[in-house]
């Protein structure tokens, strides 16, 4: 299953302690105590591994390192160690506690979570022409440290689509270094699957059957996944007898599940082009001719088809 869903605790570091110390040379008396080191931070880094957040299967809370204390001779702790969470991208993070929200959106990019206190400041930052012997200092402050929520809500670039066992998984496969399974019977692909061709991400979902919108088959709980994303492939196979009518089948799910999926720019490819022979091809492409919209043949054994479609897959990223 899926973890797309957990709630965990955050505890930034806390602030290291301001020391009191005075300097033993008779030569430079004087207040030395040096400040604490600042809490360490906890920060959200982008992934492309949607099943990131099963490592909260089991844990439940995340702390950063507490800053040092300072020391004598105007040394001051070290910083707390900062805690990087490796969340997929697309996971919304809610606090709890004020119900903010932010977004993990690239991949590598981080994105501060809870801040760590700030150290005390040492009994040498207290020194004025007053007082030249402060025994003053502070405490380091907490670190915040809160409830959140982590939601997986894939943002992908690309979202392919279609009836099962038509290709989404092994296109993906080719594309990207994703190991979405592949196998030829349906619903082999039972939990979306991302892929990352250079800055493009591809999401495979579960195929789609008729009925999906009323929880035939897997459902349309996955649409969810693609609901964000800006472009569609819809591969219909080339093995299809009635190609139109499969077509038809998956758009009538899309636009019963979402008025906005079914709007965005949709690419139509007829996949497993070598598996049939060149005048069958000829047939099924003249078929979807009633679509009104360019079909592109492909094949994960066809250089020249994958060419091309990467090709379009170049154009959009050039476009994001
Ligand atoms: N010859 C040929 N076989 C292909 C091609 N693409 C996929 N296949 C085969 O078709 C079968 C189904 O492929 P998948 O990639 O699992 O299809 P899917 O659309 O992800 O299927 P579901 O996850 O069940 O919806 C597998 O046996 C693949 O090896 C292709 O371009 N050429
Ligand atoms: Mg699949």
């Amino acid at each position: 299953m899926l973890i797309d869903n957990v709630t965990i605790k955050v505890k930034a570091g806390k602030g290291g302690g301001g020391k009191v110390a005075f300097n033993s040379n008779l030569m430079s008396l004087g207040p030395v105590g040096g400040d604490g080191g600042k809490g360490g931070d906890i920060y959200a880094e982008g992934v492309s591994d949607l099943s990131a957040l099963v490592q909260f299967r089991n844990i439940k809370s995340v702390k950063a390192g507490d800053g040092g204390n300072g020391s004598g001779q105007s040394v001051d702790g070290p910083g707390g160690k900062n805690t990087i969470i490796k969340l997929p991208i697309g996971t919304v993070i809610t606090d709890l506690d004020n119900g903010e929200t932010t977004e993990v959106i690239k991949i590598g990019e981080q994105t501060l979570i809870a801040r760590g206190g700030k150290g005390g400041r040492g009994n040498f930052q207290f020194r004025s022409p007053t007082n030249t012997s402060p025994k003053d200092f502070e405490y380091g402050k907490a670190g915040e440290e809160f409830t959140v929520k982590l939601e997986l809500k894939l943002i992908a670039d690309v979202g392919l689509i279609g009836l099962p066992n038509v290709g989404k998984s092994s296109l993906l496969n080719e594309l990207t270094r994703a190991k979405s399974k592949v196998a030829n019977y349906p619903f082999t692909t039972l939990e979306p699957n991302l892929g990352v061709y250079y800055e493009l991400v591809l999401a495979d979902i579960p195929g789609i059957i008729e009925g999906a919108s009323a929880g035939k088959g897997l459902g349309v709980k996955f649409l969810q996944h693609i609901e964000r994303t800006k472009t569609l492939f819809h591969l219909i196979s080339a093995e299809s007898v009635d190609p139109l009518a499969g077509y038809k089948i998956v758009r009538k799910e899309l636009e019963t599940y979402s008025a906005k999926l079914a709007e965005k720019t949709e690419y139509i490819f007829l996949s497993k082009s070598d598996m049939v022979s060149v005048e069958e091809l000829q047939t099924r492409l003249s078929a979807l001719k009633a679509i009104g919209k360019p079909v592109m043949p492909i094949s994960v054994i066809d250089e020249t088809t994958l060419t091309e479609l990467k090709s379009i897959l170049n154009k959009i990223k050039e476009v994001k």
